[in-house]
């Protein structure tokens, strides 16, 4: 068998579902031919008469699959440090909300930004996540909230996948707050969202999910129900940011929907992480949003290990509640703040965050027939991609096979 290109004297942390734990295999090799893992094993094991165009020895470095970011919104225009300083000095991030700041004052700059300045303000934070391995990246929209702005978003994270080797899956998140031309009527605005918006958004391409915010501050479960509803109507995958900030049992709307996954979820109770294990809804936990808006309620951790509840991880990174462009640190978080162990903590930034978006068939683990994306590291041993705090041990990355 010739192969494109081969890594020997690795050890992987394969991820493989099949497998206990990490999935790890000492002395290994991984080899990929057109961009995709065709071997992943003992060297030892290799097929007989192998050849390759390049070889990479590892010394025995550690490699995992790509990390994957599955929950941004790294699309966006200016900063909220005065916000910052607000909170600092004892205002809350709903009461900022609800007097018109907060997400509302990201939707102004938004607004007022070019394709071009989008992809521009954008890149560094992507730039940051790509220096620590990730290959893959959800984004969402919802700082436009009107049908040109938000399809302004969606373009500049479709770009950024052509200005940079990643994966990028779109979300669109119409239903993310109440624009203020909307003055309060917020039936009105879904209307708007779930006839005009999602109809146009999926006939132009521009996102693969719809993605809605349930909150007091945001919108109420009947009013999420007819998004979702539009959406699959459009033929997209939903899911949804639930119980943030207080419980309005959007776990249970998320799961009833089919939603690929319910975001946050700090105020989840125990029936709602079990709808999610009956309808596979993934919960995709947060800790740089927890750590900003210095929550103290966890997530129902015990009820999503004990139903089966597959946890994912994510950066959040958003310029609000979760300025954060590291997903080692947030790893590094769950680990502290939420108390996943390590073998969670890599699994949600692997094979669970490929699971979140659905897309577990072609990524987030290292086994045949998956692309090879790839994360290099210089450890010893897995436990210290989230021991550490603001250290950066990658080696290389290898994103599509290069
Ligand atoms: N929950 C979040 O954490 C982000 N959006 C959401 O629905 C915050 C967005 C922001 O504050 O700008
Ligand atoms: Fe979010």
């Amino acid at each position: 068998m010739r192969f494109d290109r081969i890594w020997l004297d690795a050890r992987l942390a394969t991820l493989a579902p099949d497998r206990p734990g990490l999935g790890a295999v000492e002395r290994a090799a991984l080899a990929c031919r057109d961009g995709s893992i065709v071997y992943a094993g003992p060297q030892a094991d290799l097929p007989a008469g192998w050849d390759a165009r390049e070889r990479v020895a590892l010394d025995g470095r550690w490699v995992t699959p790509g990390l994957i970011d599955c929950h941004t919104h790294i699309v966006h225009a200016g900063d909220r440090a005065e916000e910052f300083e607000r909170r600092l000095n004892g205002a809350s991030y709903a009461q900022i909300a609800q007097a018109g700041g907060g997400i509302l004052s990201t939707v102004r700059a938004t607004r007022a930004a070019s394709e071009d300045a989008l992809v521009a303000q954008s890149l560094p934070r992507l730039e940051r996540l790509l220096a620590e391995g990730v290959t893959s990246i959800e984004i969402k929209s919802g700082y436009g909230l009107a049908l040109e702005s938000e399809m302004r978003m969606l373009r500049a994270a479709r770009r950024l996948a052509r200005e940079r080797p990643v994966h990028v899956e779109t979300s669109f998140l119409g239903a993310h707050a109440l624009p203020p031309e909307a003055q309060g009527d917020k039936e009105r605005y879904i209307d708007a969202v779930c006839d005009d918006m999602i109809p146009q958004v999926a006939r132009a391409g521009l996102a693969d999910a719809v993605d809605a915010f349930c909150e007091g501050i945001a919108f109420q479960p009947s009013q999420i129900a007819r998004v979702f509803a539009a959406a699959r109507k459009a033929g997209l995958a939903v899911k949804l940011h639930a119980d943030q900030l207080s419980n309005l049992h959007g776990a249970r709307l998320a799961a009833a929907h089919g939603a690929l996954s319910a975001d946050h979820l700090e105020y989840a109770d125990d029936a709602g992480a079990a709808a999610m294990a009956a309808a596979r809804t993934v919960a995709v936990l947060l800790p740089g949003a927890f750590y900003t808006l210095r929550e103290t309620q966890l997530p129902p951790l015990q009820s999503f290990r004990r139903h089966g509840v597959a946890m994912a991880l994510a950066t959040d990174c958003n310029p609000g509640s979760s300025p954060v462009t590291s997903l080692l640190l947030m790893m590094n978080m769950a680990a502290t703040l939420f108390g996943l162990t390590i073998e969670e903590a890599i699994a949600g930034v692997t094979r669970e965050a490929a699971r979140a978006l659905g897309r577990l068939a072609q990524f987030g683990t290292l086994e045949a027939g998956k692309r090879c994306d790839l994360a290099i590291w210089n450890i010893e041993r897995p436990a210290e991609l989230v021991y550490r705090v603001g250290f950066n041990p990658l080696h290389a990355r290898v994103w599509n096979g290069q």
